[in-house]
């Protein structure tokens, strides 16, 4: 075919990849992020769900509304208690008066029971609030407020509702989630998450039938609740391009090269740290490896942990990758030719953070459409 019939062909194939919302994304205002001890503005801001809508709108892409879905897929993920505390909790603590006594309106741990504390004996379930607030709770930065339950519930349906999407026969679906969710591990949030979507997304592709789940990473942290999920499991392989925590950056303790999966789930787990000040080049070097492990391992589906936070402009990470870089990466994740679940993790730079998302779903879908 000549290069001009192709992109005829092209023009008259290639729909966008639908886009699945829900307004309650919004209702999670963190308030602020405690960090070292300082109460810090947040950085994950309702507003980022508009500004990637906008972008997504202005491109001509089509928007579904989430559908309810049951608890179902979200226990298989998750341990039950979690999700509970989590619906709970907020409530919890305004019963108990925090917000007057002594004036902190959002759910901050204050006492973390490490392994190191316990020294061998089993967690028990503490009766205060104000405890259970380190027993789910990893970190210091990921308050939970009047709206969080709801919006992370929300992101939840806004997932399945885009697995159902490709379930039904569309090459791909994008879910536009807030908050974000790969930091989440079977029991344990932070990290600016509460759910793990990617983790309910593979889930569900697997409980359809897809007997090979990959899971690619691309947000610029490593998405350690999702490893941790899989971390023993055959049937999903777990592949991330990330900062290096090993030269100081968030999670800190996990996403290193030699974490390759345990037991059935050895060599399914593949991280590929960067050094600060990475670019293009070796950032899109790192995003083939993981596609070719993953077509490697057998997948017959594909879930993206789609964060934008490894741009140049972005506050949160010092990678510095372009929207080249991103329409790019789509490109080669488009290019594995797999029905498609993307889902929205970190990006915090409002003001690029919808075309750099643009530009990632566009290059899958024109790598599609060239394949
Ligand atoms: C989903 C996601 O991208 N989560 C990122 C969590 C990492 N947050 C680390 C925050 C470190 C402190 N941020 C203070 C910002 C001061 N510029
Ligand atoms: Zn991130």
């Amino acid at each position: 075919m000549s290069e001009k019939r192709r992109q005829i062909c092209n023009a008259l194939t290639m729909s966008k990849i639908p886009v699945v919302t829900s307004d309650v994304c919004a209702l999670h205002v963190p308030g602020a992020e405690i960090w070292v001890g300082v109460r810090t503005p947040g950085t994950e801001v309702p507003e980022r769900l508009m500004r990637i809508e906008d972008a997504l709108r202005a491109d001509g892409h089509d928007f579904i509304p989430a559908q309810p879905h049951s608890d179902e897929v979200l226990l298989q993920v998750h341990d039950p208690d979690l999700v509970h505390y989590l619906r709970e909790s907020y409530d919890r603590w305004i019963r108990a008066g925090f917000d007057q006594d002594p004036g902190q309106d959002r759910v901050v741990p204050y006492l973390l029971p490490t392994p190191g504390m316990l020294d061998g004996l089993s967690v028990r379930e503490p009766t205060s609030i104000h405890a259970a607030a380190g027993r789910w709770c990893y970190d210091t930065m990921t308050l939970v407020g009047p709206g969080t339950w709801s919006a992370a519930r929300g992101a939840i349906d806004v997932t399945l509702t885009a697995v159902d999407q490709v379930t039904a026969g569309a090459p791909a679906a994008y879910a536009l989630t807030r908050p974000p969710g790969h930091h989440v591990t079977r029991s344990a949030f932070g990290g600016s998450c509460y759910l793990n979507n990617a983790a309910v997304a593979a889930q569900a592709l697997r409980n359809a039938g897809h007997e090979q789940v990959a899971i690619i990473d691309i947000d610029a942290h490593h998405g350690n609740g999702t490893q941790s999920i899989f971390y023993e499991r055959e049937d999903v392989t777990y592949g991330s391009v990330h900062i290096d925590p090993g030269a100081g950056w968030f999670p800190h303790y996990m996403g290193f090269a030699d974490e390759v999966g345990r037991g059935a789930g050895i060599e399914a787990n593949l991280n590929l740290p960067l050094p600060p000040l990475s670019t293009d080049v070796s950032w899109l070097t790192a995003v083939e490896q993981l596609a070719e492990h993953a077509l490697t391992r057998g997948a017959t589906a594909l879930v993206v942990s789609l964060g934008v936070d490894a741009a140049i402009d972005d506050p949160e990470s010092p990678l510095h990758i372009t929207a080249e870089g991103y329409a790019s990466a789509g490109g080669i994740l488009g290019a594995m030719n797999l029905p498609t679940v993307a889902v929205q993790e970190g990006g915090y730079h409002l003001d690029t953070l919808g075309p750099l998302v643009a530009a990632t779903l566009d290059g899958l879908t024109r790598a599609r459409s060239a394949g």
